[in-house]
């Protein structure tokens, strides 16, 4: 199975997480975004330029990182579960992991982005991000004072969500007032599935960080 990916991109990272997770070999495809050649190359096999995106076999493929987490779930189901079996219990973790994608990922991303130049400065998208932002702080924070994880004892899809946009929000948004979520983020970083991603994507960041002066 080949995984296109980029280091930089909290999804690719999350489907990573997943892999690791589970033990599930994949074979990573680096995707250039940063020149219109490599976006052009990538978009003639993934029209919408968009990574993660699993290539599963020749003639079967898998976009978007939840769906790649329940393409693994079904077709390697002897693995760790990152969706419970019960129905409940499943719904809540897909809840989460909408949440960490809707409400946190993408608005720490909005502010990463005006944060290192690479939009615009826009106030009001900023103030809207970072509304949803605090909800979700303290919505998590909430959880995570009696669970380890954000739907248990148990890692979950969620946790592959909310974990690597919470790198970022360390400089777009950090966390220091909400000693639950600083923990949870302190707990990931000795999760081995996370610490081996992490090992993996962050010299990117460096190196990207280091050029637009915010290292
Ligand atoms: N909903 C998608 C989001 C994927 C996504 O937005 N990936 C970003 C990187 S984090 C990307 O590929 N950006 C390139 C672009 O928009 O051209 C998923 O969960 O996989």
């Amino acid at each position: 199975m080949k995984l296109y990916y980029n280091p930089l991109s909290t999804y690719s990272q999350k489907a990573m997480i997943a892999f690791n997770e589970k033990g599930i070999a994949y074979e990573p495809a680096l995707v250039d975004l940063g020149s219109p050649e490599g976006r052009a190359a990538y978009q003639a096999i993934n029209p919408i330029g968009k990574v993660p995106f699993l290539a599963a076999s020749d003639d079967w493929v898998v976009p978007e990182s939840t769906i790649i987490i329940e393409y693994l779930e079904d077709r390697f189901p002897e693995t760790p579960r990152l969706i419970p079996v019960e129905k409940e219990a499943a719904r809540q973790v897909r809840f989460m992991d909408r949440t960490a994608d809707l409400y946190f990922n993408e608005p720490v991303l909005e502010l990463l982005f005006q944060h290192i130049g690479f939009r615009p400065k826009n106030a009001e998208a900023a103030e809207r991000a970072r509304r949803y932002v605090d909800v979700t702080y303290a919505y998590w924070d909430k959880r995570l004072a009696s669970q380890p994880w954000l739907c248990g004892e148990k890692f979950t899809m969620a946790d592959c969500a909310a974990i690597p946009p919470l790198f970022y929000a360390q400089i777009a948004a950090p966390f220091a007032q909400h000693p639950n979520v600083a923990a949870y983020f302190a707990r990931a970083q000795q999760r081995p599935s996370y610490a081996k991603v992490k090992a993996e994507c962050e010299p990117a960041w460096q190196a990207m960080a280091a050029k637009a002066k915010v290292a």
